[in-house]
């Protein structure tokens, strides 16, 4: 099949550089190689990581709180187009952060993407793989980051009328609560955790998929619980963060939080999206080869990610 890739060296969703080096990373350590000959995709977009340095203005004080929102802003306006030219050609689109405010746009397009091609009968399915919930709103927000707000702009829970701060946005671009269903929540803000009970959101947290199976339910059947959420025949975006996986297997990573997935529960995820056989565009984000503890912890956050891409594009144990 036809695959979109959209490198993105981007960081200004969070304050901490080098996130914006791992698509450089993730190709370095062979990640198109293996998508082209191992699993035969024949690739679109791959040739550069995009900097976007035109839209990231010299001066950008907060706005409501937000840091760097012009460029946030003004950047995931542009993956919007790009993640949505490539799923207009009817293209997989795999997005390598990049921070997760990236998403922003990468789940805008796809959106439109998809309500364009079904003629306003389909919308699609976000399945947001991490330990944050990622919906905070510039208000609710005690960092101002908008890696952390992002699902809360694509859900229209926070909105601004200004162009330059996600004005951009229309209801083309946005999915609905009823849609999202996440996995491997751990580290949840008060005034997130309120969001997702007001809004009845379908969360998955480390309790659920722990490993004693006793009042929870394991990877599997969270899997089947999340697929059923989501019913059958609906475009599947899946945009996993690498942090929540545990930090044993991701160290690599801005804000690590203990007692995550195993990468054998990623790739699980993966895996099962893949055979869902609905699965339109994959984010793999927040994987910074610059951060770790130990001499090999790039290495081996970058080929977690590696495993985790190649799981969601049909890589197969047998
Ligand atoms: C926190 C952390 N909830 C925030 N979020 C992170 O800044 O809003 N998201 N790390 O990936
Ligand atoms: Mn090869
Ligand atoms: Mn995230
Ligand atoms: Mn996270």
């Amino acid at each position: 099949g036809d695959l979109g890739i959209v490198a993105v060296g981007f960081s200004g969703g969070q304050g901490k550089p080098g996130v914006d080096a791992a698509p450089a990373a993730l190709f370095e350590s062979g990640l198109l190689d293996q998508l082209r000959h191992d699993l035969g995709y024949n690739l679109h977009g791959h040739d550069a990581v995009h900097e976007y340095a035109d839209l990231v203005p010299q001066h950008d004080p907060p706005h409501r709180g937000m840091k760097n929102p012009r460029a946030v802003s003004a950047v995931t306006k542009r993956i919007a187009e790009q993640v949505y030219a490539h799923a207009r050609e009817g293209r997989l689109v795999l997005t390598l952060g990049g921070d997760h405010s990236i998403a922003i746009g990468t789940i805008a397009g796809t959106a439109k993407a998809v309500r364009e091609r079904f003629a306003g009968r389909k919308e699609i399915a976000v399945i947001w793989v991490d330990a944050h919930a990622d919906i905070n709103t510039p208000e609710t927000s005690g960092s101002g980051n908008v890696h952390g707000m992002p699902v809360s702009f694509l859900t229209g829970l926070a909105r601004d009328s200004d162009e330059q701060f996600f004005g951009w946005i229309g209801d083309e671009h946005r999915i609905s609560v009823s849609k999202i269903v996440y996995i491997g929540l751990r580290d949840v803000d008060p005034g997130e955790k309120r969001i997702l009970r007001e809004n009845g959101i379908k969360a998955f947290s480390m309790f659920d998929i722990d490993r004693v199976p006793i009042r929870s339910y394991g990877i599997g059947r969270v899997m089947e619980l999340a697929l059923a959420h989501i019913g059958a025949d609906t475009p599947i975006h899946l945009s996993f963060d690498v942090d929540a996986l545990d930090p044993m297997w991701a160290p690599s990573t801005g804000t690590p939080v203990r007692g995550g997935l195993t990468l054998r529960e990623g790739d699980f995820i993966c895996e099962m999206v893949h055979q869902t056989g609905s699965l339109v565009a994959v984010d793999l984000v927040e994987v910074n080869p610059r951060l770790g503890p130990a001499v090999d912890a790039a290495h081996d956050t970058v080929r977690a990610g590696c495993s985790l891409v190649r799981c969601a594009l049909g890589e197969t144990l047998l």
